[in-house]
């Protein structure tokens, strides 16, 4: 799939930070079938106006292209990647295998065992190579996750998030309040 029209799939989400700074978390995938899960991790870090970049990699079908983007990410200054894929899920973890960077995996519900199959093949790595995964199409857990694990490092992007979780807890009492009215 050309990169326009991926843009274009994901137009409000990337038109206020797709320009030309370095990505800090690259979101792949194992096919652009899988992009209507994987937005919602580029959403969420727009939202935190964290660079990042979106790329089809397929474990199977461009197993060297999947290995060059693995070895070549920490130079290129990318902090963390997000991997989802779908069925025999293998994307994330091969990744992991590749690059020192922390890889967040996301199952994706694409086959007759509804992101079962996905979810394990993701989450069972054996040790010494780990992937954080989350739940089955929860890329934007992914998302959260990583502005998490890059504020360690950032204390304004840590400080967003606190904000984040506030406005979290206000929406729900906010809710609650109405709710008893
Ligand atoms: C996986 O196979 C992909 O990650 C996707 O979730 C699934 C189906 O891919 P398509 O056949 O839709 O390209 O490799």
């Amino acid at each position: 799939i050309l990169e326009a029209q991926l843009n274009s799939m994901l137009k409000e989400e990337t038109s206020d930070v797709q320009p030309a700074v370095t990505p800090r978390v690259g979101i792949i995938m194992g096919s652009d079938s899988d992009l209507p899960v994987l937005k919602d991790a580029a959403r969420i870090l727009n939202m935190f106006n964290v660079p990042n970049e979106v790329r089809i990699v397929s474990a199977h079908r461009t197993p060297e292209m999947m290995y060059s983007y693995a070895l070549s990410a920490r130079e290129r200054g990318i902090q963390l990647i997000i991997a989802g894929a779908g069925g025999a899920a293998h994307l994330p973890g091969m990744v992991a295998a590749l690059t020192p960077l922390p890889v967040i995996g996301v199952p994706v519900r694409a086959s007759a065992l509804d992101g079962l199959d996905s979810l394990l093949s993701i989450v069972q790595m054996p040790r010494g190579v780990p992937v954080a995964t989350v739940a089955i199409n929860n890329a934007t857990n992914a998302g959260l996750l990583a502005v998490r694990m890059l504020g360690v490092g950032d204390a304004d992007l840590l400080a967003r998030m606190s904000q984040y979780l506030e406005d979290t807890r206000d929406d729900v009492l906010i809710k609650s309040e109405k709710l008893q009215k």
